[in-house]
């Protein structure tokens, strides 16, 4: 599925991670073990309703590399500033109210494309009313849901250095439909095209710290937009490794969302992706390709379309895009849909001792070539593994190697070994394929990448800490 020079590059890079972040990575497991046990359907972390009370100020958001970094971001009602901003959930329909106070040195805004919005308060600004910097001031933007989907808000004053310094967020839009509960009903836009299992936000950002220190000095007058370089690349506000650490842990309060993707064997994941800063960031997913199903909150589908039957993902529209790589667009948002089966990897990955594969009934009523219990790979059922593998005295483990290439089941291990991966799920890494923002401040690995865990069809929560 990947050329065989990315494979090996990506096989020294889990060397390199394994090696220098052994520690790092055993701790994140915890909390993505937490996450796990929460698995079933995972929602986007955000906040609900219709009515939201956004301060603008200021606060420090935490790296991977240690660093703290001042940033301006909005606070919702009495809760913590934070980066990005809220990640709004509302329902289509809904008429949305969003109240903002500036306490930064400067006037704000906020502006929401895709939406008709009436800004009320405040003092006139450039593209919209705006709050004055005294930090008591209202403006007031007014807008109606009137359509699903995928969308971004951000400061719509001197918005070079507000978006720079962490002004932006993520809005959902609900469709009227929606109901999480019901497989048919958990969709994007309303319709099974857009169904899904697993849904995750990836809001894709970047710093240039230099402007973030001239800020809190306070020195604005040295600040040039213009000389932008960035060192740090975020997604949902984290660098790696703090991408992979479950949403609200106690020890980032400004960053509360996590990007750490956990899925089924045949599950459908909804990606929200979005691009939050002014750079492109072309984000990679390993494992498989996604269908990319929307632009901008728009559906790629003809008006006559009902939904067009591919093998890995079921019904998709029929404007989709297969890729395995998505140019997120400043201010763009695009949705996909991301399936993991292992077909065509010419291997049965359940392997014949595993009793996943006892439990495969070889039954495929909507043939779509997986088995309809344990979606494994018909065609690829009892095919041996391609290599012979080497013995434990050649091998150096790593904490996440179950002891067996097998999708869901568990070797032997000398003593000490492994342990981090007690379901024996397959991970992969989702990354910038820019590669130099896969780092924090010239630290290799960190910045925008993230991971997905793909379990068995069979493994289900709550799983045992390691
Ligand atoms: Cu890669």
């Amino acid at each position: 599925m990947f050329p065989l020079r990315e494979r090996k590059y990506m096989n020294k890079l889990f060397q390199h991670i394994m090696r220098s972040l052994t520690l790092a990575v055993a701790l994140l497991w915890g909390a993505a073990s937490v996450a796990l046990a929460m698995h079933g359907n995972v929602e986007v972390a955000g906040v609900t309703g219709t009515d939201f009370q956004f301060t603008a100020r200021s606060g420090y958001i935490t790296t991977g590399d240690g660093n703290n970094v001042y940033f301006w971001g909005y606070a919702n009602g009495s809760s913590a500033v934070q980066y990005p901003g809220p990640t709004l959930i509302v329902s289509e329909g809904a008429t949305v109210t969003i109240r903002l106070v500036s306490q930064l040195p400067e006037a704000t805004s906020l502006v929401i494309p895709g939406f008709s919005v009436t800004a009320t308060g405040g003092q006139p600004g450039l593209l919209t009313r705006e709050a004055p910097a005294d930090g008591v001031t209202a403006v007031t933007y007014t807008f109606v849901a009137d359509r699903p989907g995928t969308f971004t808000y951000y400061s719509g004053t001197h918005s070079d250095l507000q978006v720079e310094m962490g002004l932006l967020g993520a809005l959902i839009v609900r469709p009227t439909n929606f109901n999480a509960m019901d497989p048919m009903l958990r969709t994007a836009y309303g319709d099974a095209r857009s169904a899904y299992d697993q849904e995750y936000l990836y809001l894709l950002s970047e710093m240039d710290l230099e402007t973030h220190i001239r800020a809190e000095k306070g020195l604005f007058s040295e600040i040039d937009t213009s000389r932008f370089w960035p060192v740090y690349w975020f997604i949902n506000g984290r660098t790696a490794p703090d991408t992979m650490l479950s949403d609200n842990v106690s020890w980032l309060p400004n960053q509360p969302y996590g990007a750490m993707t956990m899925m089924n064997a045949g599950e459908r994941v909804l990606m929200r992706m979005i691009g939050g800063g002014r750079d492109l960031h072309p984000f990679h997913t390993h494992g498989n390709n996604f269908d990319q199903i929307a632009r901008d909150g728009w559906l790629l589908a003809t008006p006559t379309d009902l939904g067009t039957r591919t093998a890995e993902v079921g019904v998709i529209p029929d404007k989709s895009i297969s890729d395995f790589t998505q140019t997120v667009v400043p201010g763009a948002t695009h949705d996909a849909i991301f399936a993991w089966t292992g077909r065509g990897l010419g291997w049965d990955i359940y392997d014949g001792s595993n009793p996943n594969h006892m439990m495969a009934t070889l039954v495929d009523a909507n043939l779509d070539g997986f088995d309809d219990n344990t979606y494994e790979y018909i065609a690829d059922h009892g095919k041996p593994f391609p290599v012979i593998l080497p013995g434990q005295q050649e091998v150096t483990f790593g904490a996440f190697y179950s002891g067996s290439p097998f999708l869901g089941a568990a070797g032997s291990l000398p003593p000490g070994e492994g342990g981090n991966n007690p379901n024996s799920g397959f991970a992969f890494m989702w990354h910038s394929h820019n590669e130099k923002e896969m780092t924090n401040n010239d630290i290799f690995p960190g910045g925008l990448m993230t991971m997905v865990i793909v379990e068995a069809p069979v493994v289900e929560a709550p799983m045992p800490m390691p």
